[in-house]
């Protein structure tokens, strides 16, 4: 017994993963088409749910892009949960393809790996999938991740009672979810991609939200280089891979940029080890640049490094190798 005791405490260090967590049950919100780093946001997100430490109860797309939905399914059928509810935005979120034009990683993906939505247009709407999800949950369960825009919360929030639950979208939030956790932003101030893409839904939201929200903001991810181990693995028959393959050589080989994987993995784990945070407020303004004002007692919450970078990008790239 201590033998195998001394192998799992040996296995939780090297893995990163500490003992007596609690399943997380997350929902996950992509835009997952411009930057491929929600590739292994999402990679990241089932290495967690194979070793119990989270439960995905659905995957989303808040871009039009055609090929969003499908790429998200291509992931969930190639890390064996096949059936994950998928759902996309209304027609006034953004539609927006890669930024890496020669490669097509979005194209090719679906091409090639199975999935069962064929556009974007044709998957459930994300608002009825959210509050059927959430209707479902314990109370105060639930972490919202977004790592994309914030026009399905918005549209959320301003939701009416339907046949999944008598509540207001405000309401149903206020009692199923714990936090929502985003990459999002610029600390103390700028304008990032994830909030001006769709600015008023951002305003909404940020204005609105009737949760905790701790924000991984843009110059958190931009330290974070990965990708060029799950490249040179050589593994074939991964649309992950398949999609840094394509993409990388274009970035900088060394490695892309980890935004998305850092608000997965606290949204699973929690912030510590890996940072410590700073509470204030987040206001995002009508052209979608935000400001950060610090406050002790502010409803936000941001990420600060607090485990050395080369450390953490080691526990990042690890848990999106599959
Ligand atoms: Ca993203």
């Amino acid at each position: 017994m201590k033998m195998y005791l001394s192998l799992f405490l040996l296995l939780s260090l090297a893995t990163g993963c500490a003992t007596n967590r609690h399943t997380a049950r997350i929902i996950f919100d992509t835009d997952m088409a411009p930057d491929y780093d929600d590739v292994g946001a999402l990679s990241l997100l089932h290495t967690l749910a194979d070793s119990g430490e989270a439960r995905i109860l659905a995957t989303v797309s808040s871009n039009q892009c055609p090929t969003c939905v499908p790429c998200i399914e291509v992931i969930n059928t190639y890390c064996n949960r096949p059936d994950i509810p998928t759902g996309g935005p209304r027609k006034d979120a953004p539609n927006l393809t890669t930024w890496h034009a020669g490669a097509r990683w979005t194209d090719y993906l679906p091409m090639h790996y199975p999935h069962q939505t064929p556009t974007t247009a044709q998957s459930e709407d994300a608002v009825a999938v959210y509050r059927r999800t959430l209707s479902k949950q314990p109370d105060h369960s639930v972490t919202i991740v977004t790592v994309g825009f914030f026009s399905n919360l918005s549209a959320l929030l301003a939701s009416g009672p339907d046949a999944f639950s008598p509540l207001s979208g405000t309401e149903l939030v206020k009692k199923k979810v714990k936090q929502l956790v985003s990459m999002a932003g610029k600390v103390p101030q700028g304008r990032e991609f994830n909030v001006y893409a769709d600015a008023a839904a951002s305003q909404t939201v940020f204005s609105q939200w009737p949760t905790p929200i701790l924000l991984s903001d843009f110059d958190i991810g931009e330290q974070i280089r990965t990708g060029k181990r799950l490249v040179e693995s050589g593994i074939k028959g991964s649309p992950i891979v398949d999609a840094f393959s394509l993409c990388l050589p274009q970035d900088d080989p060394a490695g892309r940029m980890s935004w998305d994987q850092t608000a997965v993995l606290v949204a699973v784990r929690g912030a510590s080890p890996y940072f410590r945070t700073e509470r204030g407020k987040m206001t995002v303004h009508p052209d979608g640049s935000n400001t950060w004002e610090a406050s002790p007692d502010g409803p936000h919450e941001h990420l600060l490094f607090q485990m050395p970078i080369p450390q953490l990008t080691q526990i990042i790239e690890k848990l999106m190798m599959r």
